[in-house]
């Protein structure tokens, strides 16, 4: 079966404002009008190489809808729901909650159809439409808590896709793998108590965000041991990530047995990304995509879905995406990643002591999930 593939305009036209980098425009305190670094040009750039290298011919469509109040409040409150709109509306936009998340006018409704098309994308998975898929989605998601957006993040797109897998489609039990550099914080508080949602996040330690990730935050109550973090130190490259996947990712997949695996697909973990600093190159993220895509083969009949989160570097971050999206189409493009001759010495570095010891520590963690009987049907 094919591969889904969630796009739509109105996610390029998600409004970021006039900022300098990551923060509004402030003349008077000296921050000169300029881009903010979330930008449609990336995922733009991902759309047209998806589309020039013949690869989008061989994906299944799905054409996004908002996402419903009754989908949203599943993850958020109706007060933040209810700012979110209001921010949206107002004739310059506004801001989510933390002042790094630029509300254009309209993107309230745009982060519905980033919210609902992965929605979508999950029910066409359900119902066989499809074997897995991928929504190269904006706004992001995975910073976003129930009451504020945070770091980019407006509506926590993978949370809403989670809860109507569990309470519309059957799935029981879902596993969220988050490999953006950052820590899929929101996504990891919105399922903390929660032992049905098994959170796996990957990231920079101590980058966004702050004091947010450590290997000790491990769920609470019910959820304890189904919130996994494995802080990498900066300069991680293909060897620490690929140790991490085996050691900590995939057993833990093994033992919760899941019914559904989403993916928060960033991509900023790529070594020339302006908002980390580890080393991943394309191959790397195929690699990454070909482990997740063997583990939703076993584990869960193929059942995958990604959600695209952050990735900076509009000229790199495409042919990681890329490469990805092949493993989950299980097809190779001509189009081979034309930076590899010099991605590959970046990424390729061994593994050394200080990120095997960092990924040990997440590995002790893994025997807290109980082994499972599938429920799926
Ligand atoms: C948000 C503000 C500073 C760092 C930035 C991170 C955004 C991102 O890609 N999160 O996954
Ligand atoms: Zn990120």
């Amino acid at each position: 079966m094919p591969t889904g593939y969630v796009h739509h305009p109105h996610y390029l036209w998600h409004d970021t404002g006039t900022s300098a980098g990551l923060i509004p425009a402030a003349p008077l305190a000296g921050v000169a009008p300029g881009a903010h670094i979330e930008s449609p040009d990336t995922t733009r750039r991902i759309h047209e190489l998806v589309h020039a290298c013949g690869l989008l011919r061989d994906l299944v469509p799905i054409e996004p809808r908002q996402a419903t109040m009754v989908e949203l409040l599943r993850v958020h409150t109706g007060a933040y729901v209810q700012h979110l709109q209001e921010q949206s509306d107002l004739r310059g936009g506004g801001d989510a909650g933390d002042g790094f998340s630029p509300v254009g006018r309209g993107s309230a409704e745009i982060a519905r159809l980033a919210a609902g098309g992965l929605v979508d994308l999950v029910t066409a998975v359900a119902e066989g439409d499809v074997t897995n898929g991928y929504a190269l989605l904006r706004p992001p998601g995975h910073h976003a808590t129930a009451d504020t957006g945070m770091g980019f993040c407006l509506i926590n797109n993978i949370a809403v896709a989670a809860r109507h897998a569990q309470e519309e489609l059957g799935f029981a039990r879902v596993a969220v793998v988050d490999v953006d550099v950052h820590h899929g914080n929101g996504t990891q508080a919105i399922f903390y108590t929660d032992p049905s949602v098994l959170t796996i996040s990957l990231h920079q330690a101590g980058c966004f965000p702050p004091d947010s990730g450590g290997v000790e935050e491990n769920g609470a109550g019910d959820g304890l041991g189904y919130a996994l973090n494995v802080p990498l130190p900066p300069g991680s490259g293909q060897a620490a990530y690929l140790h991490a996947m085996h050691q900590v990712v995939l057993p833990a997949l093994d033992r919760f047995t899941p019914d559904l695996i989403l993916v928060a697909a960033g991509f900023d973990g790529n070594a020339w990304d302006p908002l980390a600093r580890q080393m991943l190159c394309a191959d790397s993220y195929r690699q990454i995509g070909r482990l997740l895509v063997d583990a939703a083969d076993r584990l869960c009949h193929g059942r995958l879905v990604a959600a695209h989160e952050g990735g900076y570097n509009p000229w790199y971050v495409p042919h990681c995406a890329l490469a990805f999206l092949e493993e989950l189409a299980g097809i190779t493009t001509p189009v081979t990643d034309p930076y590899a001759a010099i991605a590959e010495p970046y990424a390729s570095g061994p593994l050394l002591p200080h990120q095997r010891e960092a990924i040990d520590e997440a590995a002790y963690l893994v025997d807290r999930i109980a082994t499972a009987t599938n429920t799926a049907a």
